[in-house]
């Protein structure tokens, strides 16, 4: 049996004109909106060169960060939840990703955190029914505790992790990700967290932590361009590699898993 989900489908949200308006502390200057569109087309291309079938929601200018449309939901193998995004200019998003899931997830307008959680779905990275949980800046204890009681109700395992004290992380998945089997790539701050005991941890080499957002899709992995280091390792350890130019993206601290849900 394979232990890698296979997606058909997937969801994202081209980058709208507010794009360089929304949340970031990564210090790399604004990011060009035209080039950014150019990245997200690229990587649409690339979803479908995997097998996905890739439905676009149209940008709306009230949210700039909206193209981020990961951290809006956690779809799994029995369903979807919908999460309360940290950052308050995010809430307004998960409306309409809810609206254009319904037609999959039949529960996915009325399953939902609620408060006083917050939830973003970046701070989520399954492994083969296993989920990790990040606890960060954006999800809280209460979030992650509803997210893990939902996912116990739907037959999977989950484990905390608190990144918080972990400089250059926004979300659990800007440092971890899933490489199929019992295989995870993840920053050398994550690599020796106890949750991790027991999976095979590759870690990027030094200078290159940026490069554990990667996503793995159908068998490829996803990997940032640039890191060349990384995407030879994962090679080595016989994994196909595509690599994806995310520069005007991490500008905006986001990474190739948080631009699409994928089911
Ligand atoms: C934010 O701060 O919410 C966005 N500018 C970036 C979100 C990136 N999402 C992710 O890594 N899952």
């Amino acid at each position: 049996m394979s232990s890698v989900p296979r997606f058909t489908r997937a969801l994202v949200r081209p980058p709208g004109d507010s794009f360089t308006a929304g949340l970031t502390t990564a210090g790399l200057g604004a990011p060009d909106l035209a080039l950014a569109r150019v990245q997200h087309a690229a990587y649409v291309r690339a979803l479908e060169t995997c097998g996905l079938m890739v439905t676009r929601l149209p940008a709306d200018e009230a949210y700039p960060d909206a193209t981020f449309v990961e951290d809006t939901a956690l779809l799994t193998a029995r369903g979807a939840l919908l999460t309360r995004p940290g950052a308050e200019s995010r809430r307004g998003e998960v409306a309409a990703v809810g609206r254009a899931l319904a037609e999959f997830f039949p529960t996915a307008e009325t399953e939902a955190v609620r408060a006083p959680g917050t939830l973003d779905a970046g701070d989520v990275c399954e492994a083969n029914g296993h989920f990790f949980i990040g606890v960060s800046e954006r999800t809280n204890a209460d979030g992650a505790a509803q997210l893990a009681a939902w996912l116990a109700g739907h037959g999977f395992t989950s484990a905390a992790v608190d990144i918080r004290a972990m400089p250059g992380l926004l979300h659990l998945k800007s440092g971890l990700a899933h490489l199929g089997g019992r295989r995870l790539l993840a920053v050398p701050a994550l690599a020796a967290h106890p949750a991790l005991a027991g999976w095979e941890v590759l870690r990027p080499p030094s200078g290159e932590d940026s490069a554990a957002n990667c996503v793995l899709v159908n068998g490829t992995v996803l990997a940032p361009a640039g890191f060349p280091q990384t995407a030879a390792a994962l090679r080595a350890a016989g994994l196909r590699v595509s690599e994806l130019d995310m520069s005007e993206f991490r500008k905006m601290d986001g990474g190739l898993s948080c631009l699409s849900l994928r089911w």
